[in-house]
């Protein structure tokens, strides 16, 4: 059987509106707008290789979109969050059901919380951000589950943003994109580190799509950084999203898969 780039979606909830907010005021989010831009993103993922798996809208879940957040997905495991909203507990179990043919599953068990945009995973390493949404027994728990397939998992304390995503992604095979001022540099020591521009402090949120580069048009500065060391870039405009304090990872889980296209 095929090798298969699977990228998991959701369309956007209608109450999109109503999601947390963390670091954010709230802005009006136009939801017809919110749903284009997330169909143009899908399609950046099908160019990219990705057969893309969008699950339908859950018009009681706000933030439902932010599928990363429900699970993180391993070669070898899928670990299911327990987001560290309340709201988005039930976003978890669909995402559960859309993994289940590929992954086994492995919950994550209460007081344990952990938020997939928290988890930064390179290579065998995996940076784990202890945030407001994921707690010290959510990396003990990944740790636990993880260790057995060779993984190392080092805990990033994250305070001055939502996730470790919002402030740490991989950008190449071992590069990361980084806010200095988000997140500890020293943190990644081995690795390549490119730092975002200083004007664009959501820049460092960026969708490494096997040899792509997904990234928000919003910050031209950094892409112009992250252009200039050679990757292979492409923009889409998630403005919307971003009022709901997402961005590019956020909206999709990726992983290899045996089988057919759906
Ligand atoms: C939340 O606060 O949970 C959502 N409004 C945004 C989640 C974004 N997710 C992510 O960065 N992984």
């Amino acid at each position: 059987m095929a090798i298969l780039r699977v990228a998991i979606t959701r369309e956007v909830s209608p109450a999109l509106a109503r999601c947390e907010l963390t670091h954010l005021s709230r802005r009006p989010i136009d939801p017809d707008l919110a749903r284009e831009q997330h169909h143009r993103y899908e399609a950046c993922l099908a160019a990219a290789g990705f057969t893309v798996r969008r699950l339908p809208a859950e018009p009681g879940l706000p933030d439902s979109v932010f599928v990363e957040d429900a699970a993180v997905v391993l070669d070898e495991v899928a670990i299911l969050g327990r987001p560290g909203a309340v709201s988005r507990r039930p976003e978890v179990p669909s995402i559960a059901e859309a993994l289940r043919p590929h992954r086994t599953l492995v919950p994550i068990e209460p007081p344990a919380t952990l938020d997939g945009g928290d988890i930064l995973v390179v290579g065998r390493t995996i940076f784990a951000g202890a945030s407001s949404r994921t707690n010290a027994e959510g990396i003990e728990a990944l740790r636990r589950i993880a260790a057995p397939f060779g993984y190392a998992v080092r805990a990033v304390p994250v305070t001055r943003c939502l996730h470790l995503k919002s402030a740490a992604t991989r950008v190449a095979e071992r590069a990361v994109l980084i806010h200095p001022g988000w997140v500890e540099p020293s943190h990644f020591s081995g690795l390549e580190i490119i730092e975002i521009d200083p004007s664009e402090p959501f820049a460092a949120n960026a969708l490494a799509a096997g040899d792509t580069v997904i990234y928000p048009k919003a910050f031209p500065s950094t892409l112009a950084r992250l252009e200039a060391r050679g990757l292979r870039v492409v923009t889409v405009d998630v403005s919307e999203l971003a009022k709901a304090e997402g961005a590019v990872t956020c909206c999709s889980l990726l992983f290899e898969a045996h089988g057919t296209p759906f």
